[in-house]
C-alpha cells in the first residue's frame, strides 16, 4: 500500500503532493512501482496534528480518489469521517482505512457494514493532539489486541462483515517505542485477537516513523525520516514473514521487493 498524503503538513511528506495533481501523478508513480493499492488521505495525524474540517477533507481528497480509480487503480481512503469515506466509496475508492477504527465517528461502523467493502480497524486512543498522554500500558500487546477485539465486535453488532475486517496495531497512535517493538515482535498476537473470527489479516504503518529514527539515531537526536526508507524495508521484510497482510509505505520499490523475499521465504518454510 503506497501512501498519497493529499495534505501540507503529514510527519515524513507534507506538501509535498498537496495539489491534486501532484498527488493524481505521485498515486499513479507509487502503482508503477509495484504498489497494489494507494491510500488516499486528506487530514494529517502526526503528533500534535489540529484537525481540519471535513469540507476540506473533501476537497482535498476527492479529486484524487476519483482520479486514481478511475485510472484503474485500487483506492484506498484514509479517514476517520463516515461521510468523508461514504462520498470517496461513491467516488470510486475501494477500502476504507480509518485510524480511529470507528471510535471518531460512530456512523462509520453502519456505512462500511452497508457498503460492504474492506476497512482497517487501527487501534487508537484519541486524537493526535494529546495521544502521548495515553500511551500507558501493563503489557501493550495484550491491550492493543484486547481493545482491537472491543472494536470488532462494536463493529459487527452494527453488521460488519468480519471477513472484510483488517487490523492493525497503530504504531506510534498513542504508543512510545518500546510499545511498537513489542507490537511488532508479537505481531500474530495482534492477528490472533480474542475475537471468534480471528485470525484476522493484519497492516502494518511503520514508513518512516519516528521510533525508526530514534533507533537509528545517535548523541545528536533521531535519524531523519529521509535517513529510514532501509530500515523502513527492514522491517517491512520482517513483517510480511511473520504474516502481515499488508504494509503501508511512503517509498514502495524497496518494500515491493521486500514483500516478495519475504513471500518466497515463507514458501519455503511451508514445504
Ligand atoms: N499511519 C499514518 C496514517 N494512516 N493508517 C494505518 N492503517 N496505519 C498507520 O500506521 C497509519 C495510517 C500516519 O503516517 P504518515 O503521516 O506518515 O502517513
Amino acid at each position: 500500500m503506497g501512501v498519497v498524503n493529499v495534505t501540507p503538513d503529514s510527519f515524513s511528506d507534507g506538501g509535498r503532493w498537496f495539489g491534486a495533481d501532484e498527488a493524481i501523478s505521485h498515486g499513479l508513480e507509487l502503482a508503477a512501482a509495484g504498489a497494489d493499492i494507494v491510500d488516499v488521505g486528506g487530514e494529517s495525524t502526526r503528533p500534535g496534528a489540529v484537525r481540519i474540517d471535513e469540507a476540506e477533507e473533501l476537497r482535498r481528497v476527492l479529486p484524487v480518489v476519483t482520479a486514481l480509480a478511475g485510472a484503474g487503480l485500487t483506492v484506498s481512503i484514509d479517514t476517520m469521517r463516515a461521510r468523508v469515506a461514504e462520498r470517496a466509496l461513491a467516488a470510486g475508492a475501494a477500502m476504507v482505512n480509518d485510524v480511529s477504527g470507528g471510535l471518531a465517528d460512530e456512523a462509520m461502523g453502519r456505512l462500511v457494514a452497508a457498503a460492504g467493502v474492506p476497512y482497517v480497524v487501527m487501534h487508537w486512543r484519541g486524537h493526535s493532539a494529546d495521544m502521548y498522554e495515553r500511551a500507558v500500558y501493563q503489557d501493550v500487546v495484550r491491550e492493543v489486541a484486547a481493545e482491537l477485539a472491543a472494536r470488532i465486535s462494536a463493529l459487527v453488532a452494527v453488521g460488519a462483515d468480519p471477513r472484510l475486517l483488517i487490523v492493525d496495531p497503530g504504531l506510534g497512535f498513542a504508543k512510545h517505542p518500546a510499545h511498537n517493538w513489542a507490537l511488532l515482535a508479537r505481531l500474530g498476537e495482534v492477528a490472533g485477537l480474542p475475537h471468534p473470527a480471528a485470525p484476522f489479516p493484519v497492516l502494518i504503518g511503520a514508513s518512516r516513523k519516528r521510533f525508526i529514527g530514534r533507533l537509528l539515531g545517535g548523541p545528536d537526536g533521531p535519524r531523519p525520516f529521509t535517513g529510514c526508507d532501509d530500515a523502513t524495508v527492514a522491517l517491512t521484510a520482517l513483517a510480511a514473514a511473520a504474516g502481515a497482510w499488508c504494509v503501508r509505505v511512503h517509498a514502495v520499490p524497496g518494500n515491493a521487493d521486500a514483500v516478495k523475499v519475504a513471500a518466497r521465504w515463507q514458501q519455503e518454510l511451508a514445504r
